[in-house]
């Protein structure tokens, strides 16, 4: 690994395979396990990157899809570079783009070189390669950045996904050529389906390349959760322990929690954040939506436990107000509430690692998971 990046295993649990650790980037150390705030357009939406600091947030994600349409990375280089530009001095990651592109434009067309699509601001033909994404991510200058890779949609035929890992494993061997920045860690990512012998020889594969980091990859993509939970537990051990490990777009309490037993450091998810714009806190493993009748006349913070900036000065009453009033703090109060409720389960957790109560703890952690689902 490059001098400017390294991880550090500080506790390992003794009946799982979860482990606390730091990971240290150029702009400062992420603890982990630890939960990433999406910030998809240079900004975590409706927070100030001080409010964001006060979350217990330290490494937050970016998009290269999204960056490279508007504003474009050149402009971002002007800025100074994606930290600079959205004024966020802490660890950043951009995720690569390929996975965007299928999930939001249209007409898209994969082939050996890469991806063409349109872009949904003027219908202009894009291509994005391993070439360009890696291109894009040294401009933009985020401290991770991520390979291009192609998730194979779930259902898919074991063909489509053998087709997909492959092909993922080749563009990575063109990310890790086109990539100049020694001040930005390249992370490979598995892919593999719910293949769990795809998954492990892609792990293995990858595992051989030496890179800063590794992500699990076409997860959380419409498949049910127990087949997620061994997809995590057949494939996260194969790779290096040495190095940090991010599970791409998870992000509920019940998933990160068995993801972290099964030695997982790193996630994140856009939930917090959306859901805040639908008008729903994230309360101890329950969602509850503050239009809801009942808060009307409810004095009490959301969460009497929750040290956010929400909760220590306002009340479910307030906060009703101003989502039934569709008032903008409205998002920015439950954001920054949501965003802190995760951040401090994976916090929690890393405690329980630390002092080896992970295993007597876990059962607690999954109640405390609740039932919460994405919509
Ligand atoms: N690949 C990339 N980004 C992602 C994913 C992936 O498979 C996922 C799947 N959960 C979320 N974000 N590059
Ligand atoms: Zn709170």
């Amino acid at each position: 690994m490059s001098a400017v990046f390294s991880f550090e295993t500080l506790a390992r649990c003794s009946q799982t395979k979860a482990r606390a650790g730091v990971f240290f980037t150029p702009h400062g150390p992420v603890e982990t396990p630890r939960f990433m705030p999406v910030g998809t357009l240079a900004n975590v939406k409706t927070v100030t990157p001080a409010q964001l600091k006060d979350t217990g947030a330290q490494m937050i994600l970016s998009n290269t899809y999204h960056l490279h349409l508007q504003p474009g990375e050149a402009i971002v280089a002007g800025g100074g570079g994606l930290h600079k530009f959205m004024g966020w001095n802490g660890p950043m990651l951009t995720d690569s783009g390929g996975f965007q592109v299928f999930s939001l434009s249209e007409m898209r067309k994969i082939t050996e070189e890469g991806v063409t699509f349109r872009s949904p601001h003027d219908g202009q033909i894009i291509n994005l390669t391993p070439e360009r994404s890696i291109e894009i991510q040294n401009t933009l200058g985020a401290d991770v950045i991520m390979a291009f890779d192609e998730c194979p949609p779930y259902p898919a035929t074991r063909q489509e996904v053998e087709a997909a890992t492959n092909r993922t494993y080749r563009w990575l061997e063109r990310c890790i050529t086109a990539h100049t920045r020694s001040d930005q860690a390249l992370f490979g990512i598995v892919q593999g389906g719910v293949y769990l012998d795809l998954r492990s020889q892609a792990a293995v594969a990858l595992a051989k390349l030496d890179l800063p980091g590794y992500a699990i990859g076409g997860v959380s993509v419409g498949e049910p959760p127990e087949l997620m939970a061994q997809i995590v537990q057949a494939t996260a051990p194969l790779l290096p322990p040495e190095k940090p490990r991010y599970l791409m777009g998870v992000g509920t309490y019940r998933e990160m929690a068995i993801a972290i037993a099964s030695g997982i450091d790193l996630f994140d998810c856009v939930i917090p954040t959306r859901w805040a714009r639908h008008g729903t806190a994230m309360v101890q493993g329950d969602r509850w939506n503050l239009k809801n009748a009942k808060f009307r006349e409810d004095f009490a913070p959301l969460d009497e436990t929750c040290p956010c900036y929400a909760c220590q000065n306002f009340s479910r009453a307030y906060i009703s107000h101003l989502v039934r009033s569709q008032e903008i703090l409205a998002y920015t109060l439950l954001s920054i509430h949501n965003i802190t409720e995760l951040i401090r389960f994976t916090q929690k957790i890393r405690e329980s690692i630390l002092s080896d109560r992970f295993p007597t703890e876990f059962g607690q952690w999954l109640e405390e998971a609740g039932e919460i689902r994405d919509e």
